[in-house]
């Protein structure tokens, strides 16, 4: 195997803005290869169970109606060191503190509506990626 997976998703308001082509530009720019990818869009109640780890946050809700407000693009990526790296090329959950160059610096515009999503583990990279896909659409 070339190295390990993570997942990640562009967000409704990176849809919406038209950066699907400039983040998958970035992610291929930094050597991570696409294992599977496909245009879907969450119901609440998706969004409510992909989210399951903060359903006792103030912003649970907010986040829930945010990430069920249209299409996302969802994506399994391989690259050595995965999960770090892609959190390190997203940058911090708040924008304002995302370092320059990140992705969220560049696309996202608030700590809500921050434009990607990437997992914070190897074990929930695995979840969320079957969260999204079948075996059989893991290439
Ligand atoms: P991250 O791992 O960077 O995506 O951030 P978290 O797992 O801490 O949060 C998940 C999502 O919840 C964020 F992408 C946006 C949302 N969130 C808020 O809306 N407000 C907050 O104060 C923290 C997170």
């Amino acid at each position: 195997m070339a190295g390990n997976r993570t997942f990640t998703m562009i967000k409704p308001d990176g849809v919406r803005a038209g950066n699907i082509g400039n983040i998958l530009q970035m992610i291929n720019e930094a050597g991570f290869r696409i294992v599977a990818m496909k245009l879907t869009k969450l119901s609440m109640e998706r969004a409510g169970q992909f989210y399951e780890v903060h359903k006792e946050r103030p912003f649970y809700g907010e986040l829930c109606e945010f990430m069920s407000s249209g299409p996302i693009v969802a994506a399994i990526l391989e690259k050595e060191n995965a999960v770090e790296d892609f959190r390190a090329l997203i940058g911090a959950t708040n924008p304002a503190n995302a370092a320059p160059g990140t992705i969220r610096a560049k696309y996202a515009t608030s700590t809500g509506e921050n434009a990607v999503h990437g997992s914070d583990s190897d074990e929930n990279a695995a979840i969320e990626g079957a969260f999204h896909f079948a075996g059989v659409e893991n290439f």
